[in-house]
């Protein structure tokens, strides 16, 4: 039997519908029994919020990239402390909404900041932990960026050029392909029902792994 718990984060870019699908994914797991801690980045603990916030509020000064760097990261230890490592450590399986690959994708792909540097405050932060599981919403960037938009009040990121989104997907679709084995792709242009029923299949998928691993 293993005893720690799977690490499975959901990734995707702006407006594929992480929110509306993290909901389903957690009921769909939750109803197949699986003992589950839901939470997100930047976030899931009083001082990621609050990084969050700093990080997302428009503001009139540029953000320097390697500022925006070290805040997903400072989040992310605070993160991992209290909360991820807790909990895998204590058996449960935790759905995580972005990760470290929201910033190979965003300050990697989107800020063009050199790969290594990524690398390297990966390594500090988590050690070896990585996802053991990842889902990637993918969508084109103009239907992403219409469904945010129909949403309102743009925060600091999503006011960013077309441009800094298709780097954003084409590293996420680049992961993808380097990590097949973790990655499963939704197409998540599809209708909100095609697209729940893609997830029903990952999840069914998932909740064979837990009953696998049950004593
Ligand atoms: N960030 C994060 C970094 O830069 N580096 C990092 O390391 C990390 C961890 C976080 C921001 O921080 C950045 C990335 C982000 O910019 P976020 O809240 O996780 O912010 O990211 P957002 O992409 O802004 O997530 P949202 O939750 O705001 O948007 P979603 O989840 O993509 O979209 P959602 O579910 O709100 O849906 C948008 C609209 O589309 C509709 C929904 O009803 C909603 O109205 N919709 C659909 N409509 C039609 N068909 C479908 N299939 C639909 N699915 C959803």
């Amino acid at each position: 039997m293993e005893s720690r718990g799977l690490f499975i984060t959901v990734e995707g870019g702006e407006g594929v519908g992480k929110t509306t699908n993290m909901r389903f994914l957690e009921d769909c797991l939750r109803a197949a029994g699986v003992d589950l801690v839901v939470t997100r980045e930047p976030g899931g603990t009083a001082l990621g919020e609050q990084i969050r916030e700093v990080m997302l509020q428009p503001r009139e000064e540029l953000v320097a990239p390697e500022a925006e760097l070290l805040l997903v990261f400072a989040a992310r230890a605070q993160h991992l402390s209290e909360v991820i490592l807790p909990a895998l450590d204590a058996g449960h399986w935790v759905l995580c909404d972005r990760f470290t690959d929201a910033t190979y994708a965003y300050q990697g792909g989107g800020r063009q900041l050199p790969v290594p540097l990524v690398r390297e405050l990966e390594q500090l932060v988590q050690g070896d932990l990585r996802p053991d599981y990842t889902i990637l919403l993918d969508a084109p960037v103009a239907i992403g960026l219409s469904r945010a938009g129909d949403r309102g009040n743009l925060d600091r990121i999503e006011n960013e050029q077309v441009a800094f989104f298709e780097r954003v997907r084409a590293t996420y679709l680049q992961l993808a392909r380097e990590s097949s084995g973790r990655y499963r792709v939704v197409d998540a242009a599809q209708s909100l029902p095609e697209v729940e029923a893609q997830l029903a299949k990952i999840c069914q998928e998932l909740a064979g792994c837990w009953q696998a691993r049950r004593p």
